[in-house]
């Protein structure tokens, strides 16, 4: 099947410019904001030329804005003549539409270009597939706010306009569109459930890298499993998880999975397209939460990865926080106070590998809470247990014997059941 193109609502060049537009309520929130919304158009190829802000604690239904607000912002992107305004919050189809008329520019909220950024990055056909969802879902009921206000004008003549047929069977497309695109990604789905499967068959301990994007994330990986992923300042480097064994020390592994960052806000539509890649999450044995410690905001970080988190149902998962970037941090004593706040916790530098030997304790210790202890005379008709021991537990002693090998080992619930018949004392 061929590789679903996914059509950027920006289609942004290397250069193209965004005039950005921000309501908050709280002052001291507003470099944080601006700071992240200038990230996410730096992702998507846009150059920033200007910005407004209202002090709203919500957005107008009209034009998101006050309707002074938005004739000054008119008048401002009259002069800076950007390539697209970007709002940073959620817009209605009606917003959209006001917003559209209003500017004469393109006008997309946070959301778009959040998905917008996961379109360009998207690797894997699975990664495709669910943006593409994520778009159209988000923009179908956009869209349908569009059209009816042409149906409107059209109304009142007492006939089906042409604008209403073109809703009806444009309405049909998309949703023709959702069904066939949900129906493939049940597939990838199944593919994916299947060979989770065949890994519970062959079980280890299983963790999974959540954090807040550009937290370090898959600095963290690399440097824990050699891995060469990419790593980079802008948000969202990493849309596809990839799965790495990691040796810790004293014969304990671990299979480590590296996956997407979150974002405060993040769109919903996303999480829900994202729920069978962010299921590694929800299995794993336990979570390695990254946290940049050298953001000021870190905490607010913290809390919008804990709401996802318990949006995907994760929330029960053990969690292990790690506070990098400690290279940073220098306030003294800051990271040893995170740390004593924040149980189970460690404070690491991914890039200069300050205290992974500390972390790398610790994991062992998560381990552990998934190992038994299992002393058995493995059958030679059976040997590859063995190698699973192996592989994916941390064997102790192994002994060859003439009628098997007796072979004391920490190894998951799972292989220790497949292992029970061969018990001895
Ligand atoms: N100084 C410092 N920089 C770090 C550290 N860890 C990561 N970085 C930098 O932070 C940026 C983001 O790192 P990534 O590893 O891509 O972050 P991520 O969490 O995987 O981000 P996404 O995949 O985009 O969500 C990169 O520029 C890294 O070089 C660290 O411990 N210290
Ligand atoms: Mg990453």
């Amino acid at each position: 099947m061929s590789q679903p193109k996914n059509r950027s609502p920006l289609e942004a060049k290397a250069e193209e410019t965004a005039f950005l537009v921000f309501i908050n309520e709280e002052e001291d929130e507003d470099d944080y904001v601006e700071a992240e919304l200038e990230g996410l158009c730096e992702a998507a190829g846009l150059r920033c030329v200007g910005m407004m802000r209202q002090r709203l604690d919500r957005p107008y239904k009209t034009y998101f804005l006050g309707s002074g607000k938005a004739d000054e912002l008119a008048a401002a992107v009259q002069d800076t003549q950007p390539d697209v305004v970007i709002f940073d919050g959620e817009l209605s189809g009606i917003q959209l539409r006001n917003l559209n008329e209003k500017l004469q520019h393109k006008v997309v909220d946070r959301t778009q270009l959040i998905l917008d950024i996961f379109a360009r990055r998207a690797r894997t056909r699975e990664g495709h597939l669910q943006v593409e969802l994520a778009q159209l879902t988000y923009m179908m009921p956009r869209l349908m706010s569009v059209y009816t206000k042409f149906e409107r004008q059209r109304g009142g003549i007492g006939m089906r306009g042409p604008g209403e047929t073109k809703l009806e069977s444009d309405r049909r497309m998309v949703r023709d569109k959702i069904a066939k695109l949900s129906d493939e990604i049940e597939d990838v789905k199944r593919h994916r459930d299947q060979q989770r499967a065949a890994r519970r068959k062959n079980p280890y301990p299983f963790a999974a890298i959540v954090g807040y994007t550009s937290a370090g994330k898959s600095t963290l990986m690399n440097r824990l499993a050699h891995t060469d992923l990419l790593a980079d300042a802008m948000p969202f480097a990493t849309l596809d998880p990839t799965t790495r064994k990691v040796d810790l020390s004293d014969g304990y592994s671990v299979f480590l999975t590296d996956t997407v960052g979150f974002i405060r806000n993040l769109p919903t539509h996303l999480v829900a397209a994202f729920r069978s890649t962010l299921e590694e999450v929800i299995t794993a044995d336990f979570i390695l939460h990254v946290i940049d410690a050298s953001n000021p905001d870190w905490d607010m970080q913290r809390d919008a990865v804990l709401e996802t988190l318990e949006t995907l149902g994760a929330s029960e998962v053990p969690c292990l926080t790690v506070f990098n970037k400690i290279d940073l941090v220098t306030t003294p004593g800051l990271a040893d106070r995170m740390v004593e706040d924040w149980p189970p916790a460690v404070a690491i530098s991914s890039l200069t590998g300050a205290g992974i030997d500390e972390l790398q304790g610790q994991m062992i210790a998560m381990v552990q809470e998934h190992l038994g202890r299992v002393r058995c005379l493995v059958p030679y008709a059976q040997s590859s247990l063995v190698d699973d021991c192996f592989k994916f537990g941390r064997v102790i002693t192994q002994e060859h014997r003439e009628d098997g090998i007796l072979l004391e080992a920490e190894v998951v619930a799972e292989l220790r059941a497949k292992l029970a018949p061969f018990a001895v004392a």
